[in-house]
C-alpha cells in the first residue's frame, strides 16, 4: 500500500513536471518578465486595434496599419481588439529601452527588416490567441498600466503568429512629453504619415454612452 502510495505521488510530480515543461515550451520564445504594476494609475486611454494578418489596424482601419502608438506616463491603457480576419492573433508588448531619437529610428528600421529582435522577452502577454478568438467581429479588451519611471521608453508591440507584419511601436512619454516624438502609422516601410494619439478622449466618452445606454435600459 505504502510504495503503491509513492509510486502514485511520483506519477503526480512528473506529470506536473512535464506540464509545466509543455507550459514554457508553449509560451516561448514570449519569456514573460514585464510586471503588471498594482499601483493605481491617474489616466486611462484606449487603443482600438483590428486584429488582421496583413497588419494591425487603427480604429479598425485598413488604411492605418501598425500605428505608433504615444502613452503618457501613469496611464492605464486598455486595448480593444477585434478579430478581423478569422486567423488565430495574440497581442504581446515588450520593453526595448529608454527613448532616444536614435534609438527610436533603429527600432522603426527593425520593424521591417529584423522585427525579431526588438519583440524581446522582456514582454507582457496583453490577449492570448483564445482570448481574440477567430470569430471575426468578436471584440475583447486586454490592459497594461504604464506607470513607474522605469517604464517610460520604448515598446513593441506584436501578434507572435504575424510577427512581420503585424508589429509596431509604442513610445510612453513621461510627464513633461521630453519623450514626445510625433505619431504616425507605418506599415512594412510605408512613408510615415500622421497620427493616432488624441482619438481616445472619444473613444472613452462613446464608451461612456454605451455603459450609461444599458444602465438606462436595465431600469426599464
Ligand atoms: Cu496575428
Amino acid at each position: 500500500m505504502a510504495s503503491n502510495k509513492g509510486g502514485v505521488t511520483f506519477a503526480v510530480i512528473i506529470i506536473l513536471l512535464v506540464s509545466v515543461a509543455f507550459g514554457y515550451v508553449l509560451t516561448s520564445p514570449t519569456g514573460g518578465g514585464l510586471q503588471k504594476s498594482n499601483t493605481p494609475t491617474k489616466n486611462t486611454q484606449y487603443i482600438n486595434l483590428g486584429a488582421d494578418a496583413a497588419g494591425w489596424e487603427y480604429n479598425y482601419n485598413t488604411s492605418d496599419r501598425n500605428p505608433v502608438l504615444n502613452v503618457n506616463l501613469s496611464t492605464t491603457v486598455y486595448f480593444n481588439v477585434t478579430e478581423m480576419d478569422g486567423a488565430p492573433h495574440n497581442l504581446y508588448i515588450a520593453y526595448d529601452g529608454s527613448y532616444s531619437a536614435s534609438a527610436f529610428a533603429k527600432y522603426m528600421s527593425d520593424l521591417t527588416t529584423n522585427p525579431k529582435s526588438i519583440e524581446g522577452s522582456n514582454n507582457y502577454k496583453v490577449l492570448s490567441t483564445s482570448e481574440i478568438t477567430q470569430t471575426i467581429g468578436h471584440k475583447t479588451q486586454g490592459s497594461f498600466p504604464f506607470v513607474g519611471s522605469s517604464m517610460v521608453g520604448i515598446y513593441t508591440y506584436w501578434c507572435s503568429v504575424h510577427y512581420e507584419t503585424m508589429v509596431g511601436l509604442l513610445i510612453v512619454n513621461d510627464t513633461s512629453g521630453s519623450a514626445s516624438v510625433a505619431s504616425m502609422h507605418v506599415y512594412n516601410g510605408a512613408s510615415p504619415s500622421h497620427v493616432n494619439n488624441q482619438s481616445t478622449y472619444s473613444t472613452h466618452v462613446s464608451n461612456v454612452l454605451v455603459t450609461m445606454e444599458t444602465a438606462i435600459k436595465t431600469v426599464e
